[in-house]
């Protein structure tokens, strides 16, 4: 594969939709016109749109329905949150691999892959990663946060892919505290975070997060069909998914940086409305113990107040609630 691939991808996405011709794209990178030529043909046959034209150049037609990093870098030019960005089409895990790259790299990153043969959620529960259908992916950040600060990050990033969520479908998309986001009693996305810390205190926020897109019914085995949703089962169409990325990147950059300028107490109204875990008898499930009960309140640090039935009250951090 030609080292100016990925170059002259970018060029020609950064330029949509115009055309840009082969000979400012040879002079911007210092090649002949022939190796623009020779690339732009082997792009072509990999199957990426591309439209060319004598005496105009070279134009992107649509995205194409598989992640590639110079097309990422080029749609997120304005959303400078992340200095690395990485695109697979496969890999066991986005977690896995923004684990390896952030041993090398101080810098945040963007992991994305077309499907997972390891996907996981919490508690190492496998998460279904249909190919080209779905957003797989890790944003490695670098906070220089208190571990205490840590607890609510979670919420500001469950309201940033509620909201991105929420402007492709008319139901509510709702929050299920502390890292689902569901639409009626379906499961439309699953995230969660992780740290890497030392003594000095945290050292990188590994935030994986898998929302369902392209996904129809016969995309899952059984089990999965029965819980979950996609967004284009809730709004009927196709969604062009580098154009949902960039949606939901700049409600993460926004919401990013509320969370290191402001306190929980700034969103908690707005998190409250967005939350379905209100008015209902719920299972708990915190480490081994499980106990049913009803959310009273979130307080301003981001933890649940549970009553449970014998009238006990738990203040709790993380769970697993059952609807
Ligand atoms: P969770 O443990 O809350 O959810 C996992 C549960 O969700 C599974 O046990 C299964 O019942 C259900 N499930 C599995 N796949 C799907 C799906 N596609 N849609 C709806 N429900 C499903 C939530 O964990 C956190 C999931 C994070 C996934 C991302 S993807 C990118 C990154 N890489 C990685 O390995 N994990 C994260």
């Amino acid at each position: 594969m030609s080292k100016y691939r990925d170059p002259i991808l970018k060029l020609i996405t950064d330029e949509r939709p115009n055309y840009i011709s082969g000979q400012t794209i040879a002079e911007k990178l210092n090649i002949s016109r022939m190796t623009v030529k020779k690339v732009i043909d082997q792009l072509k046959a990999e199957g990426i749109s591309i439209d060319s034209v004598h005496n105009k150049g070279h134009r992107l037609n649509t995205f194409p329905n598989t992640w590639h990093t110079s097309i990422v870098q080029s749609v997120l030019t304005h959303q400078p949150l992340f200095d690395i960005i990485h695109c697979y089409d496969s890999v066991a895990s986005t977690q896995l691999e923004a684990k390896h790259l952030l041993v090398d790299h101080d810098e945040p990153m963007l992991i994305i892959s077309d499907t997972q043969t390891e996907g996981r959620g919490r508690f190492k529960r496998p998460w279904q990663s249909s190919k080209g259908k779905g957003l797989w992916m890790s944003l490695v950040l670098r906070p220089q946060i208190s571990y205490a600060m840590l607890t609510t990050f979670n919420l500001f990033m469950s309201l940033a892919i509620r909201d991105a969520i929420q402007a492709y479908v008319d139901e509510d998309v709702k929050i299920k505290w502390p890292n689902d986001i569901y639409i009626g009693e379906k499961k439309i996305c699953g995230f969660l975070t992780e740290m890497v810390a030392n003594a000095d205190g945290i050292e990188a926020v590994i935030c994986g997060i898998g929302i369902n897109i392209n996904q129809t019914t016969s995309d899952w085995d059984d089990e999965i069909r029965q819980i979950a949703t996609s967004i284009k089962i809730e709004s009927g169409q196709s969604i062009e998914r580098y154009t949902f990325l960039e949606t939901l990147i700049s409600h993460i950059a926004k919401r990013y940086h509320q969370f290191l300028t402001s306190s929980f107490k700034s969103i908690k109204e707005e998190y409250v409305a967005a939350s379905n875990i209100w008015h209902r008898q719920l299972r708990f499930t915190e480490g081994k113990r499980q106990f049913y009960g009803k959310v009273i309140e979130i307080d301003d640090e981001g933890f649940l107040h549970v009553v449970d039935t014998t009238g006990t009250i738990h203040r709790l951090m993380s769970a697993d609630i059952e609807l």
